[in-house]
C-alpha cells in the first residue's frame, strides 16, 4: 500500500491544531503514523485488542497478521535489515510476548533498529498473575537496547517518541514498548506527536576525536602491511560509499565479516572474501600478518579472531571505529579507538588523507600485495565443480549468483552450512543485499526475512537460502506469504542432515552423529503446494540451473525448490574451535 506524504501528515496531526480526546490505542496508531511506519507484523490477542481495534480504523498502515509472533519479529527485522527503516512488530501479553523472544534477541545480537509493541495485563493486575501475564520488561531486559512499560495513557506518545529515536540512533537496537490494556482503553488529552525529544542519559556520539583521527592516518599512512577489517556497522551507518572512497584513495586489502557482506564490492580485486571460522585463506592470513589493522563498525567477534592468544602473537596496531564506546577493546586490545558513526569518521578520514602529503609506502604495499596473492593463488573455495552425480551445495548457489548477479536480488538464509555457502558463493557487490542471522545464529529466520523484504521491496526478486532443517522452524509463515500476497522463491539445500551439527560431530566429535539426522522429512513439494504456491524437486545437477530459471519465470508465485544436495559435504576452509584464525582446515584431505 503507497501512502501520500499528506495521507500521512494529515493521519498523524491533530485536526486544526486542537486538542483531541484519544484512546491510548488510538494515540500508539498516531505516532506509528507519525514515524513514517508502512507495515506492521502482528498476532492480536486479549491484551491488544483495542491497539488492534485502532487498526482497523485506520488505513495508512498495512498490518500483516503472521502465523508465529517469532515470525512477526524476524518480518520486521528483515525489513529493516533491507531498509534501514525502525521495524516494527506488534504482539499480546504473555505467549505472545515469550514468542517473540527469540526474535528479538536475533535482531539485538546483529544491532538492528526495531520497535516491538507488546500488550501487558491491566496496571492494577499486574504481578497477580493474572491471565496471560508475563514480566516482559524483565524477561527483555538482556535482548533489548531498551525497554518501556507505560503506566499512564499520557505517556505514550512520548514513549514512542523516545523508543524510535533509541532503535534507531548510536548503535541501533530493538526497543520494547508494553502497553498495558487499560493504558490503550483509557482516554486522554492528545495534542499531536512531539517534533522533539531529549534524553540527558543518552546522547551518542556521531563525530569521532579529530585528534585519534588524526593519529590513525599516521599509522595508516605509515603502514607496510595495512588491512581493512568492516563489518555490520557499515552496513547499519549507511556509509559503503566512503569505505569504497578509502579503499580506492589507499589501495589496501579489504575484508568483510558475515554481518558485512555487501559493504565493499565482491568483485573488486581489493577484496579479499570473508573472514573468520569459514573465511578465506587470504582473508584471515591477511588478518593475522597484517602490521596496520584499520577496524570499521566490526566487534572482533570470537568467529572471526578465532584463539585470542594466537591472534595476539603478531603484534600489530590496530584502529577502531566504532559507535558504541562499550565494543572498543572488549574482547582485543585496541591502540587508536575512534568513538564515532562510521560515516562521519570516514568522511573525515577521507579529507585528511586528500590535505595530507604522505602517500602509502608504494613498494611496502606492492610486496604486501605480493603475498597475499600468493595465498589467494591457493584458491581456497574451490570444489568438485564438474560433478554430474549429485548436486554440490556450493554449485547451486553459484548458479544462482551467475544468473541473478545483475539483477535487483534480496538474498537471505538460514543457519547452518546452507548459510556458510551462500556467504561464500554468493558475491554481495551491493549493502543491504544479504539478510542473515550471525550474532545469535537463529535457525527460522529465512522466510520471514525474506516475505518482510518481499512486501517492501515488491519488485525485486527475494531468494531464501535455506535447510530442510531450519525452514521447518517458521515453515507456517508460507500461509503468511500467500495471504499477503508476497511471492519469495525458496532454495532449500535438502542434505537430510542438521549438516553443520553432523560437519561438528564429524571433525570434533569422532564421527558420533548423535541426533543430527531427522529420520522423518515432509514431502516439501506437497506441502508447497498445499500452502497455495509451486513444490520443486531437484535431484540432478543439470536440473539446477533450468530449475532455477523456471522459478524466476514464476514471478508471481512463492516457489519451493527442493534440492537434494550431497549429504556429507563439509564447509571449508574451517577453522576448529579452540585454533587460530589461520590454521584452517582446507578439505576433506586435512580431516
Ligand atoms: C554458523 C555461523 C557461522 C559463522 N561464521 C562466521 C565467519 O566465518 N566469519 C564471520 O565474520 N562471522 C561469522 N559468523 C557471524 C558471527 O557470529 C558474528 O555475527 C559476526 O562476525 C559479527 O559481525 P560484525 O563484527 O560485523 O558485527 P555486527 O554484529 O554487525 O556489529 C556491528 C558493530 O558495528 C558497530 N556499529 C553499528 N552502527 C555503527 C555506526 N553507525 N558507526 C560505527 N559503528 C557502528 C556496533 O557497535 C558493532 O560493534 C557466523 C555465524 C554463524 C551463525
Ligand atoms: C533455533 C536454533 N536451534 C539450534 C541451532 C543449532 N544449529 C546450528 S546449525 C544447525 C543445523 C541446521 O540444519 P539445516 O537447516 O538443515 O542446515 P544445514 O546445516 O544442513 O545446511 C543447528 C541445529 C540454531 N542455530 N538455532
Ligand atoms: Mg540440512
Amino acid at each position: 500500500m503507497e501512502i501520500s506524504k499528506a495521507e500521512l501528515a494529515s493521519a498523524a496531526a491533530v485536526t486544526g491544531g486542537q486538542t483531541q480526546e484519544l484512546m491510548g490505542a488510538e494515540v500508539l496508531v498516531k505516532a506509528l503514523q507519525a514515524e513514517g511506519v508502512k507495515y506492521v507484523w502482528g498476532y492480536p490477542g486479549g491484551a491488544v485488542l483495542y491497539i488492534y481495534d485502532a487498526f482497523y480504523k485506520q488505513d495508512t498502515i498495512q498490518h500483516v497478521l503472521v502465523r508465529h509472533e517469532q515470525a512477526a519479529v524476524h518480518a520486521a527485522d528483515g525489513y529493516a535489515r533491507a531498509t534501514g527503516d525502525v521495524g516494527v512488530a506488534l504482539v499480546t501479553s504473555g505467549p505472545g510476548l515469550t514468542n517473540a523472544v527469540t526474535g528479538i534477541a536475533t535482531a539485538y545480537m546483529d544491532s538492528i533498529p526495531m520497535v516491538i509493541i507488546s500488550g501487558q495485563v491491566p496496571t492494577a493486575a499486574i504481578g497477580l498473575d493474572a491471565f496471560q501475564e508475563c514480566d516482559t520488561v524483565g524477561i527483555t531486559r538482556p535482548i533489548v537496547k531498551h525497554n518501556f512499560l507505560v503506566k499512564d495513557p499520557k505517556d505514550l506518545a512520548m514513549t514512542m517518541k523516545k523508543a524510535f529515536h533509541i532503535a534507531r540512533s548510536g548503535r541501533p537496537g530493538p526497543v520494547v514498548v508494553d502497553v498495558p490494556k487499560d493504558v490503550s482503553f483509557k482516554k486522554v488529552s492528545y495534542n499531536g506527536y512531539p517534533d522533539k525529544v531529549e534524553m540527558r542519559s543518552y546522547n551518542p556520539v556521531r563525530k569521532g576525536h579529530g585528534g585519534q583521527i588524526r593519529k590513525a592516518l599516521q599509522l595508516l599512512l605509515n603502514a607496510k602491511r595495512p588491512y581493512i577489517y568492516t563489518g555490520g556497522g557499515v552496513l547499519l551507518g549507511n556509509a559503503t560509499n566512503e569505505l569504497r572512497t578509502l579503499v580506492d584513495l589507499l589501495g589496501y586489502p579489504v575484508t568483510n565479516t558475515l554481518m558485512g557482506l555487501g559493504a565493499y564490492p565482491a568483485s573488486d580485486r581489493k577484496f579479499l572474501g570473508m573472514l573468520g571460522m569459514h573465511g578465506t585463506i587470504e582473508a584471515n592470513n591477511a588478518m593475522q600478518s597484517c602490521d596496520v589493522l584499520l577496524a570499521v563498525g566490526a566487534r572482533f567477534d570470537d568467529r572471526v579472531i578465532g584463539n585470542p592468544k594466537h591472534f595476539a602473537q603478531n603484534e600489530r596496531k590496530i584502529i577502531h571505529i566504532d559507535i558504541d564506546p562499550s565494543s572498543i577493546s572488549k574482547r582485543v586490545r585496541v591502540d587508536i579507538p575512534i568513538v564515532g558513526d562510521v560515516k562521519d569518521v570516514l568522511t573525515e578520514l577521507i579529507s585528511m588523507i586528500k590535505e595530507s602529503s604522505t602517500r602509502p609506502d608504494a613498494a611496502a604495499l606492492s610486496s604486501w600485495w605480493d603475498t597475499i596473492e600468493g595465498w589467494r593463488s591457493k584458491d581456497c573455495l574451490k570444489y568438485d565443480r564438474g560433478n554430474k552425480d549429485v548436486i554440490k551445495p556450493q554449485y547451486v548457489v553459484e548458479t544462482l549468483w551467475n544468473m541473478t548477479k545483475d539483477a535487483d536480488t534480496y538474498i537471505t538464509s538460514d543457519v547452518g552450512q546452507h548459510q556458510m555457502w551462500a556467504a561464500q558463493y554468493y558475491r554481495f557487490d551491493e549493502p543491504r543485499r544479504w539478510i542473515n542471522s550471525g550474532g545469535l545464529g537463529t535457525m527460522g529466520v529465512g522466510i520471514p526475512y525474506a516475505m518482510g523484504i518481499k512486501l517492501a521491496k515488491p519488485e525485486s526478486e527475494v531468494f531464501c537460502i535455506t535447510g530442510e532443517g531450519s525452514v521447518q522452524m517458521c515453515i507456517q509463515e508460507l500461509s503468511t506469504c500467500l495471504q499477503y500476497n508476497t511471492p519469495i522463491k525458496i532454495c532449500s539445500l535438502n542434505n537430510r542432515y542438521l549438516g553443520m551439527v553432523r560437519q561438528w560431530q564429524e571433525i570434533e566429535y569422532s564421527g558420533r552423529y548423535s541426533h543430527s539426522y531427522m529420520d522423518a522429512l515432509p514431502n516439501f513439494v506437497k506441502l508447497a503446494e498445499a500452502y497455495g504456491h509451486v513444490g520443486m524437486l531437484i535431484e540432478r545437477p543439470q536440473d539446477v540451473e533450468p530449475a532455477l530459471r523456471e522459478a524466476r519465470k514464476l514471478k508471481d508465485r512463492t516457489v519451493f525448490m527442493d534440492f537434494r544436495t550431497d549429504p556429507t559435504e563439509n564447509v571449508f576452509p574451517m577453522v576448529k574451535a579452540g585454533m587460530g584464525i589461520t590454521e584452517m582446515l582446507l578439505g576433506s584431505e586435512d580431516l
